[in-house]
């Protein structure tokens, strides 16, 4: 899968993409994470990526030229599946959500910065707006780094399967149960003793009464 990722500030997320899970699924061939700076699509002498708004409400706008010359040459190049736009306005990423993306071959990010971009871009280019959650960032490149993550961990291959997506929280709609490590005993407390009863089919019931138990507990919306 490759993601290219559309921003005024790719400084901003340039180091996460290069680390961890992300890093290694890009050195084993499952992702491709292309940052580009929008600035570069610009022609005028300044480099001039944002104006200010017709109308005359406060703030600067993103333009239309040098981010519909980015998308135009991309587009040229390979097909793209989807053209997402970071915007609190969009749909709430999920679980679910991350799963689709995860299946695509060609996704382009772009990332919203200050008052937004022109809706010129949002009328003609993109395909699908995504917000990460009810509040307000002061740009779209932290929201396109946290889809970026939970999209390319599905990849198959780029997990092990001892870290297998499976188990992860809300992957069933389930929060994960908790999980131990050694010591069996520290300053007094201890380990459950199911867990290290040997039996399988044990441990397997309690994980999952665990995960029902703390799903009703902390999120029981996830049930309904
Ligand atoms: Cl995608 N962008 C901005 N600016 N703020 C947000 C967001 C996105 N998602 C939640 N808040």
């Amino acid at each position: 899968m490759r993601i290219d990722i559309l921003t005024l500030f790719p400084q901003m997320i340039e180091s996460f993409m290069n680390e961890s899970i992300l890093g290694r699924a890009q050195k084993g061939g499952f992702a491709q994470i292309v940052l580009h700076d929008i600035r570069d699509y610009t022609t005028d002498k300044h480099h001039k990526a944002d104006d200010y708004s017709f109308g005359g409400s406060a703030g600067l706008v993103m333009k239309v030229e040098p981010i519909y010359r980015l998308i135009t040459k991309l587009k040229s190049e390979r097909e793209y599946d989807e053209v997402i736009y970071t915007s609190p306005d969009g749909e709430t990423f999920n679980q679910p959500m991350a799963n689709s993306l995860s299946l695509l071959n060609n996704v382009i990010i772009l990332c919203g910065h200050y008052k937004g971009v022109d809706h010129r871009i949002r009328e003609h280019l993109i395909t699908k707006e995504v917000s990460i959650g009810d509040y307000v960032l002061t740009g779209g490149e932290l929201a396109a780094a946290v889809m970026t993550d939970s999209i390319v961990r599905l990849i198959p291959g780029v997990l092990t399967d001892e870290q297998s997506a499976l188990s992860d929280s809300f992957q069933d709609n389930l929060l994960a149960p908790p999980v131990y490590t050694r010591p069996r005993e520290f300053n007094g407390w201890s380990v459950p003793d199911v867990l290290l009863s040997g039996n399988q089919a044990l441990i397997d019931q309690w994980q999952m009464d665990q995960a029902m138990e703390r799903t009703l507990a902390l999120r029981p919306d996830l049930l309904k």
